[in-house]
C-alpha cells in the first residue's frame, strides 16, 4: 500500500470538491476524496491515488466492486428490457423471488428498491397482519424497536429512531412504536402488550457501531415474541447476505424470522435491491393494488439480485466472512494499541472502538486516507471496517501494517 504524504488535496480532487460543495445538499461529511474507478476490493482518486475499500458502501458491496458475473449479468438483461412496472410480467422477477426463497427458506418475497422501502414494507405487512390475523383493534397496532436503532430514513422510520439529529426537525412522526433497550429480552416481555403486532430488530446494530447482542439475545426475544403471538422481523439489510459469516445474521442463533428484511449487498454494487421476505401467513395479508413501487421487481434489478446472490453462495462468502473476519479481529486485537477500548464484531462486520481519551474516530479515518485506507467511523467512536467479502487475505495483511501504524 501506498504511504502518502499528506498534501492540501491536489487539484484535480479540489476542483471536484468545490463542485460538490456548492451544488450539493450538504446532508453529508464525507471524507475529502474523490473516487472515479473501483475493481474488486481497490477504488482509485481522481488523482490516481489507490484505497483498499474497507466500508463496501456500507455492505453493500459484499461481492465488491463490479464482480464480473454482476456487471455480465447487468450487460446482457440491460441489452434486453430493463422496467416493465408491475402493471405487466417480466421473466426474471420470478426467477429471482424463487431463488431468494429458496436461499431463505421462506415461501415469497416482496421486491423493493432500497433498504428504507423495505422496512416499510415489512412495518405495513406486520401491521395489517395484526389486524387480519391477530385481531388487534383497527389502528392501534404498535410495533416494538430498539434504542440506537438504524432502520433508514423515512419520516416514519425516523420518527422511531432515539438519535435526535435523525429526528430534528422532520416531525410530526408516525405514531404505533415503542422503544426498549437493546439487548435486554426481558426488556422486550416487559414491554410487550395486546396490541403488540410486532418487534423489529438488526441481530447486530450497524449504524450504533456494531452493536453486537448478549449471545442467546435472538433467540430469546424470538422465543418471547412466538410464546406472544409477535412478529419477529429482522432488519438483515446490513448484517445479511454473508457480512456477519453466516447467510444471514439470525443464523448464528437457528433463529428463523417471521419476516425477514435484506437489501444492500443483494444488489451487488450495482443497483437498489432490496425485499422483504415471509411466509404465506404474513405475505398473504397483500393483495392486488395495497402496496407497490414504480421499480420493484424490475427485470434488470431482479437480474442482478439473481447475479448477486449466486456469487454470495457459489463463492462461499459467508464462510470466507466467517474466516477472514475472525482472524482479522484478533490481529486488530493483537495490535494492542493504546487507543482502542474494544474490536467488536461477527465476521467481517467489524467496529474498532477508540477510548474517549484518545478524542474521536474520525482522526483515525483521515489518518488511514493518508495511508491508502478508506473507512468510517460510526457515530463518534467507533472506526467501523467491513471490507468486501472476497477480499484478498494479503491485501488485510497489507492493511494491518498501516492500521496498526495509525492506531499506535
Ligand atoms: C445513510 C447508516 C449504515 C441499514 C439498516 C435499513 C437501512 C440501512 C440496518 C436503510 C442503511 C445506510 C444508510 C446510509 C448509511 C448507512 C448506514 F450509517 F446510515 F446507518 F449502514 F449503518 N436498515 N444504512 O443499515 O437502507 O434505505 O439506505 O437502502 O442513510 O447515511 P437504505
Amino acid at each position: 500500500m501506498t504511504t502518502m504524504t499528506k498534501s492540501p488535496a491536489p487539484s484535480r480532487t479540489a476542483r471536484y470538491l468545490d463542485e460538490a460543495e456548492r451544488y450539493s445538499a450538504h446532508n453529508y461529511h464525507p471524507l475529502p476524496v474523490v473516487l472515479d474507478r473501483g475493481e474488486g476490493s481497490w477504488v482509485w482518486d481522481v488523482d490516481g491515488n489507490r484505497y483498499l475499500d474497507m466500508l463496501s458502501s456500507y455492505s453493500a458491496l459484499n461481492q465488491g466492486h463490479l464482480h464480473p458475473e454482476i456487471i455480465a449479468a447487468a450487460r446482457e438483461q440491460m441489452e434486453r428490457l430493463t422496467l416493465t412496472s408491475r402493471a405487466f410480467h417480466n421473466d426474471q422477477m420470478g426467477p429471482f423471488l424463487r431463488e431468494l426463497c429458496e436461499a431463505s427458506g421462506f415461501d415469497a418475497a416482496l421486491p423493493m428498491n432500497t433498504g428504507a422501502e423495505a422496512v416499510e414494507t415489512a412495518i405495513k405487512m406486520v401491521r395489517k397482519w395484526g389486524y387480519e390475523v391477530r385481531g388487534i383493534p383497527d389502528g392501534q397496532a404498535e410495533i416494538i424497536v430498539c434504542e440506537d436503532n438504524f432502520h433508514g430514513r423515512t419520516t416514519t422510520i425516523v420518527g422511531f429512531s432515539s438519535e435526535e439529529q435523525y429526528r430534528d426537525g422532520f416531525g410530526p412522526f408516525t405514531p404505533g412504536f415503542k422503544l426498549i433497550p437493546y439487548g435486554d429480552a426481558d426488556a422486550l416481555r416487559d414491554a410487550i402488550g395486546p396490541n403488540t403486532a410486532g418487534f423489529l430488530v438488526e441481530p447486530i446494530q450497524g449504524e450504533a457501531g456494531v452493536n453486537v447482542p448478549p449471545d442467546g439475545y435472538l433467540r430469546e426475544t424470538a422465543e418471547i415474541c412466538r410464546e406472544n403471538g409477535v412478529a419477529f422481523v429482522a432488519d438483515e439489510i446490513q448484517t445479511g447476505l454473508g457480512r456477519t459469516g453466516r447467510l444471514f445474521c439470525c443464523d448464528w442463533e437457528g433463529v428463523r424470522p417471521d419476516v425477514l428484511i435484506v437489501g444492500k449487498a443483494l444488489g451487488g454494487g450495482l443497483y437498489p435491491v432490496s425485499a422483504a421476505i415471509a411466509d404465506a401467513e404474513f405475505m398473504d395479508v397483500f393483495r392486488p393494488g395495497d402496496h407497490g413501487s414504480t421499480f420493484g421487481g424490475n427485470p434488470l434489478g431482479a437480474a442482478v439480485g439473481r447475479a448477486s446472490l449466486r456469487v454470495i453462495l457459489e463463492e462461499d462468502l459467508s464462510r470466507r466472512s466467517d474466516e477472514l473476519g475472525t482472524w482479522f479481529m484478533e490481529q486488530l486485537r493483537a495490535i494492542g494499541s493504546p487507543h482502542v477500548e474494544e474490536v467488536r464484531g461477527k465476521g467481517l462486520m467489524i467496529g474498532v472502538v477508540i477510548k474517549e481519551t484518545s478524542g474521536t474516530a474520525r482522526p483515525f479515518c483521515e489518518a488511514l486516507q493518508q495511508r491508502g485506507i478508506l473507512a468510517k467511523e460510526t457515530h463518534h467512536q467507533v472506526v467501523r471496517f467491513a471490507p468486501p467479502l472476497n477480499v484478498a487475505r494479503a491485501d488485510l495483511e497489507d492493511a494491518l501494517m498501516e492500521i496498526a501504524a495509525v492506531l499506535s
